[in-house]
């Protein structure tokens, strides 16, 4: 019997076999006959060979793309450019369960505006938590620029844990950045409004509306944002943009630049000129240099005052206090990105071709010097440029962003009207390469690029257009990550990737090995929350608890079934089902769906989730488990039974399909002991070997022994069914005996290969 689990799986081996032997490339013996067949050039190969990641091995970075409009982030490997996860963040994610469980609809929840549920974001830019301006692989953040929003994602698990809400701003943009020891998360607005949240006239505009940023406390202790401990400054009503933090010298500092410094508003049915006009005129914009440092002291000293229960800084307190400068900056700037040694501040005009370096040095001694030009509408002093600017490159029409290489001076800018990336040097002013990009580049990113100490080895191209990379789907074209290997002098193209989700705008990538994530959940764990969780079930105890118009059910979850099985209900009941996924094993996480009314839950190894919903309609709502767990997972299924209301049940019993006898008993005991000899073979050998050196192999072993021992339980139910020779019982128990034994040798022989595929050696 235990062959129909090792027919199984050689059956699975040979469907991906007779896969791959369609290409007739595959079959080709030799490269160069692949490569003609393919009309694969000898740079292709090269580049095949650059991002090939072997089946079974794993990539050097992970990625965290901004999943633009879907709300969530996109997680992908490098060299491989393989998604690996989409992070449900601000928008309903039913794979995840996020959205459809309590515990992620109370994080959800979190991002409500208005009392009104938004059930999505546009997420633009993620920042990893950092220790001394290095990433340390514990939190993710990232920005909702329609919502003004932030999440917090930790990288334990992968799941999003804090939503919260802006309290003064209408629109943002120049969000999420982290502080060198994420201090702060800082947050900026994009087109202005009032920071209350009354109407006010566009004809108040330059009165009365304002931009602002905020800084968000952040306690990497508890791994939540502390909005009490937050605050803000007010700006002038420039769209502020993007922002990033100071290091080193700079530390302490932060920058964030703007666009339409002319306050200009636009009104076509009014008969004006467009926002697009009005807001290009001038050839500068304003850089804002904010002293985030001084200002924390400030709003501790109680000189902030308070709008919407938030902490902000007035324009004129910030003034006073030496802690706000404005620098001209290129027309209509996009990013400003810090170097690696906090020195320098690198700008770009999205409506100019040069790239500006700003020498902090400089602004500071000019700050200090109050050597000003003058000052803006709102009494900010304006340091002049000459004063401030270190060196100023001509890198193409259309920069927008930087970022940074291992190597000294060197970075990389993207160039959206040229379509292209160029790498230039800020120390010297010198343009080193250029490549061109399909097509029209937003971001870039380096590996670790925008840390103290950049990787370098490979850059990617976020491009906004695909056009006609890929096979058409259609109007609606995915986006296109190009990767770029920039280990040598010239930028060499590796790869195209089309992102099927949203448009990504920034992306940060980390080494690989800097994240640890979990492969379980401690047993009845709430991961929304980070607790255990009140409503965990143990095996044996799971129950159901009645109350007038309410039914609370403490269910678990286990190969393959689910506890309760069957669930009566009276019409109109609130029902509440909790469920414990009572696995240890890796990867074996089981879903919870029913027919009619969003319940869907995902369900991980150790987590507790919860789905509440009123039975409003008597009925049959069948049930089952929706990730496919094991060779019975199509069994694991159950019943709601809403009864109408007054309804009597039936004294009968239920009437079973099959009637055994002892000799259906005898022959399935029969089947349960071969079994156990395979069984036995297989742990002789996993034990004569150095399994334990093994850690993946000591977890199935684990997972193994658990099995065993479910399976040895229900072998006594079924010896004791057939003492009492209730044969019904005694065969339905040995089955299920049988089922558990199946599972342990799936796992047994998934070691045993392992074991025989990574070179274990016998021992004794
Ligand atoms: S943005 Cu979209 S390409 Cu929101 Cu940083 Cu520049
Ligand atoms: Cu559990 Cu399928």
């Amino acid at each position: 019997m235990f062959k129909s689990a090792k027919r199984a799986l050689s059956l699975a081996a040979g469907v991906a076999i007779g896969l791959s032997a369609a290409s007739s490339a595959w079959s080709a013996s030799s490269l160069e006959q692949v490569m003609k067949e393919r009309g694969l050039t000898q740079k292709d190969v090269l580049a095949a060979a650059k991002t090939y990641v072997p089946t079974g091995g794993r990539d050097e970075y992970l990625v965290f793309s901004s999943g633009g409009q879907s709300g969530q982030v996109i997680v992908y490997g490098i060299p491989s450019m393989r998604i690996l996860k989409y992070i449900a963040v601000f928008t309903p994610e039913p794979w995840q369960g996020y959205g459809f469980d309590e515990e992620s609809k109370a994080v959800l929840a979190q991002g409500r505006i208005n009392g009104k549920d938004i059930k999505f974001g546009d997420t633009h830019h993620p920042a990893l938590s950092e220790t001394k301006g290095d990433y340390n692989g514990k939190y993710l953040f990232i920005n909702d620029k329609n919502n003004p929003r932030i999440a917090v994602i930790d990288l334990h698990d992968f799941e999003t844990k804090q939503i919260v809400v802006n309290p003064i701003m209408k629109s943002e943009h120049g969000g999420a950045f982290v502080t060198p020891n994420t201090e702060y998360i800082i947050e900026a607005s994009q087109y202005a409004g009032p920071l209350t949240d009354e109407f006010v006239p566009l004809e108040d505009f330059n009165d009365k509306y304002r931009g602002a940023v905020t800084y968000w406390k952040f306690d990497m202790k508890e791994g939540r944002i502390k909005p009490e401990q937050s605050f803000s400054i007010e700006l002038p009503p420039y769209s502020q943009d993007l922002s990033d933090a100071g290091k080193g010298p700079s530390y302490g500092w932060s920058f964030t630049n703007s666009f339409c410094s002319e306050r200009y508003v636009g009104g076509i049915e009014r008969g004006r000129p467009p926002f697009e006009a009005g807001c290009s005129s001038k050839d500068t914009d304003f850089l804002h240099v904010i002293n985030w440092k001084k200002a924390a002291e400030l709003v501790k000293a109680g000189k902030a005052k308070t709008i919407n229960g938030h902490k902000v800084l007035s324009i004129k307190t910030a003034v006073d206090n030496g802690i706000l400068y404005l620098v001209p900056e290129p027309k209509s700037p996009h990013g400003v990105d810090v170097s690696p040694d906090g020195k320098f501040m690198i700008v770009s005009g999205k409506l100019d071709s040069h790239t500006w370096v700003y020498s902090f040095d400089k602004i500071m001694k000019a700050a200090k010097a109050k050597k000003f030009e003058g000052k803006d509408p709102y009494g900010i002093p304006i340091i002049a440029m000459k004063d401030a600017l270190h060196t100023q490159v001509n890198v193409g029409l259309g920069p927008l962003h930087t970022q940074y290489d291992s190597k000294k001076c060197i970075v990389y800018t993207s160039i959206y009207v040229d379509s292209m990336v160029t790498k230039w040097n800020y120390c010297t002013g010198k343009v080193l390469d250029q490549m061109p990009i399909h097509y029209n580049i937003g971001h870039l990113m380096a590996m670790e690029g925008d840390t103290v100490s950049p990787d370098g080895k490979y850059l990617v191209a976020l491009n906004k257009l695909a056009i006609d990379r890929f096979n058409p789907v259609g109007p609606l074209h995915p986006q296109n990550h190009q990767l770029i290997d920039i280990s040598g002098d010239k930028m060499q193209l590796l790869y195209d990737m089309p992102l099927p989700l949203g448009e990504p705008h920034y992306a940060v990538a980390i080494k690989a090995d800097k994240l640890k994530p979990a492969i379980r959940y401690r047993s009845g764990w709430n991961s929304r929350e980070d607790k255990r969780s009140p409503y965990k079930a143990r095996a044996g105890r799971e129950k159901i608890v009645r109350s007038p118009g309410k039914v609370e059910v403490f269910g678990t979850l286990i190969r393959s079934h689910i506890n309760p099985e069957i669930l009566e209900v009276t019409e109109g009941d609130e029902v509440i089902i909790h469920l414990t996924n009572l696995e240890r094993a890796q990867d074996e996480t089981h879903g919870f769906a029913m027919r009619g009314g969003n319940v869907n839950l995902s369900v991980e190894p150790g987590k507790t989730a919860t789905a509440r919903f009123i039975a409003d309609k008597a009925g049959v709502y069948p049930y089952y488990c929706t990730e496919f767990c094991s060779a019975l997972h199509l069994e694991m299924q159950g019943y709601m039974l809403v009864q109408p209301k007054g309804y009597k049940a039936k004294a009968s019993g239920m009437k079973e399909g099959v009637k055994y006898t002892e000799a259906d008993y005898k022959k399935q005991v029969k089947t349960n002991l071969d079994t156990q000899a395979v069984i036995d073979s297989v742990v002789a050998f996993i034990t004569s070997h150095n399994y334990k050196d093994f850690p993946t192999v000591v977890a199935l072993v684990e997972d193994a022994t658990d099995q065993l021992g479910f399976a040895a339980e229900a072998k006594k139910k079924s010896e004791a069914a057939a003492a009492r020779k209730d044969w019904q019982n005694a065969m339905l128990w040995a089955n299920q005996w049988w089922q558990y034994q199946v599972k342990t040798a799936d796992m047994g022989l998934r070691a045993k290969t392992y074991l025989e595929q990574n070179g274990a050696k016998k021992i004794k």
